[in-house]
């Protein structure tokens, strides 16, 4: 971890369909707004390989009112933070809505924007943070480690993890090409590093590394409208044409 602050792209997740669990909490307390859950994510040009998102069972989140028309699902937090960068109005003011715990959300349907695949479910990830980011991390499987990995388990184990397998069932789908690691890093790196569950944190630190750097110094787009760019010419164009459609915003902690 570097100093200074983190520069994340805050990405909206339209809800289409709460579980049952959390429409039995939430109700009609969003005042007709859209709620979006927010995902904290570094490689936004990674968008387009979405197949699910990943909230962590133990942690709360709260529905805050992003304005009159929106709402935003993520850990208090977040949203202060949000309020404080002025996403959220009025600036520096908190309107928690409703309070869901993360069980809950497991088998919501979602959109992802800018993805391949239109609607994706919650699923549970045992690692996830409840300090740092939103506390909800959409999952790209082909780029990120911990995202093949922790999908590969909740394949293994549906009934452990308590998920029906279809919410898991969309693919890994290709994003970014490198030259050492073919049109999927992350399963290269888990077979590279022999990883067998998230519970394998030392090893999947490593394969995170690598597959950040090499897709970000070699890596070429192999979808969405910057196909055939290099990753850093593209990262910064695909967080841009995110924030335009209003499908995402910057945040940073
Ligand atoms: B990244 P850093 Cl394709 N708990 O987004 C655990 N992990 C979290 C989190 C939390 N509360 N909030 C965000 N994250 C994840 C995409 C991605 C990410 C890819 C490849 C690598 C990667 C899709 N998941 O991260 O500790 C989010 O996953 C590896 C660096 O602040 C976010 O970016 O460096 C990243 O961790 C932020 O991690």
């Amino acid at each position: 971890e570097g100093f200074g602050p983190q520069e994340y792209t805050a990405v909206k997740m339209e809800v289409l369909n709460w579980s049952p669990a959390a429409k039995a909490v939430v109700g009609e307390k969003a005042g007709g707004r859209t709620v979006f859950m927010v995902a904290a994510t570094l490689r936004p040009e990674t968008m387009y390989g979405q197949t699910n998102c990943f909230v962590g069972t133990s942690i709360k989140y709260g529905i805050f009112a992003a304005n009159d028309k929106e709402a935003y699902l993520c850990t208090l937090r977040a949203a202060r933070n949000m309020a404080f960068q002025g996403s959220t109005t009025p600036r520096g003011h908190v309107q928690q809505l409703a309070e869901v715990d993360g069980a809950k959300l497991i088998g919501t349907k979602i959109k992802p924007p800018f993805a391949v695949t239109p609607e994706v479910y919650v699923l549970p990830m045992d690692n996830v943070l409840p300090t740092k980011g939103t506390g909800v991390v959409t999952s790209v499987p082909s780029d990120s480690p911990d995202d093949f990995q922790t999908l590969a388990d909740l394949r293994k184990k549906p009934e452990f993890y308590g998920i029906d397998p279809s919410w898991a069932a969309i693919d890994p789908i290709p994003v970014i090409s490198t030259p050492t690691y073919g049109d999927m890093i992350a399963p290269a790196t888990i077979k590279q590093f022999k990883i067998q569950s998230q519970k394998d944190t030392k090893q999947l630190a490593e394969a995170k590394e690598i597959a950040y750097k090499e897709g970000f110094y070699n890596g070429t787009m192999l979808v969405g409208e910057f196909k055939g760019e290099s990753v850093q010419d593209a990262k910064p164009k695909v967080r841009e044409a995110m924030i335009q459609a209003q499908l995402a915003f910057a945040y940073a902690e």
